[in-house]
């Protein structure tokens, strides 16, 4: 018997081989391109950039799925723009293949995430320098309306009815901003939800202005605010009775950014 491998052995032995390797998932040697292949999340990214250093004329697409942009080293090599100069180095054309899942469990980026921010710069005497920075709300501001939202409930009925909202909503980044002390409840359950849904409103109840033009507008965003806002009403009320003032609570933080694009709280 002879041992003879012709050319259609090899050919059969590697199309079994293709099959078996895209059973498996893995873009092994086989795949026409693949230059890596070891099973571990997280370096895509990170080869991609290396592929295009010193190849000013490539252009690599990396796809990254949101599983493995959960890894320390996907976020690490998010940075690796930094290192490249265009005289240089090709581009990477980073791919985020949002389809929710990892293996069985959602996402962070597939799940709609809700912050809720508990530590306010008003409290200084308890919060010391650590938590100056309103940083967090201008990130997010800085974001586009279609994804994002910022909330800042001025009681707690205003606070359960956003927490409500926000729990149910998707494809949104929520941040709420609420402080932790005991707080003045403004609004009835009824009024707040109201309030909530319209994003912002003239609170007719604390201002003197009947309907009529105002002299002064006093606004209030967030809890503090609005406990600020209350109380030049109320002694503006007793001091000044003849002026009319409206009172003007924001809660939906967003919905100043495009009047077009902002969605009423359902
Ligand atoms: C560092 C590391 N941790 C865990 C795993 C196990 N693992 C294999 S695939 C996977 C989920 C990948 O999810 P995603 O990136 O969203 O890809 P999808 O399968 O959804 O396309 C995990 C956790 C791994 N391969 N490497």
């Amino acid at each position: 018997m002879s041992l003879e491998i012709t050319t259609r052995h090899m050919s059969e032995y590697k199309s079994r081989i293709q099959a078996e390797q895209i059973r498996r998932g893995h873009a092994e040697e086989f795949i026409p391109g693949t230059i890596h292949e070891g099973g571990e999340l997280g370096y895509a990214l990170a080869t991609a950039f290396g592929a295009i250093m010193d190849n000013p004329d490539l252009i690599v697409a990396c796809i990254v799925g949101d599983g493995e942009a959960e890894t320390g080293p996907t976020a690490t090599a998010w940075h690796s723009y930094k290192f490249i100069d265009p005289v240089e180095s090709g581009a990477v054309l980073p791919v985020l293949h949002l389809n929710g899942y990892k293996i069985a469990n959602p996402t962070i980026y597939g799940t709609m995430l809700n912050y809720l921010e508990t530590s306010t710069l008003w409290r200084q005497e308890h919060n010391g320098f650590s938590h100056q920075s309103p940083g967090l709300i201008n990130d997010i501001l800085n974001r586009k309306a279609q994804v994002s939202r910022v909330y800042l409930p001025p009681d707690a009925n205003c606070l359960i009815s956003t927490v409500d909202h926000c729990l149910r909503s998707n494809d949104y980044v929520n941040l709420i901003i609420a402080n932790k002390p005991p707080m003045p409840q403004w609004l009835s359950m009824e009024d707040a939800i109201a309030h909530c849904r319209a994003g912002a409103s003239i609170w007719r109840w604390a201002s003197t202005e009947e309907g009529v033009d105002p002299d002064v507008v006093l606004v209030g965003i967030g809890d503090t605010l609005t406990l600020e806002v209350m109380a030049a009403a109320y002694i503006l009320r007793n001091e000044m009775p003849e002026l009319r003032v409206r009172v003007f609570i924001i809660t939906n933080m967003s919905c100043w950014r495009s009047v077009a694009s902002f969605k009423k709280m359902e």
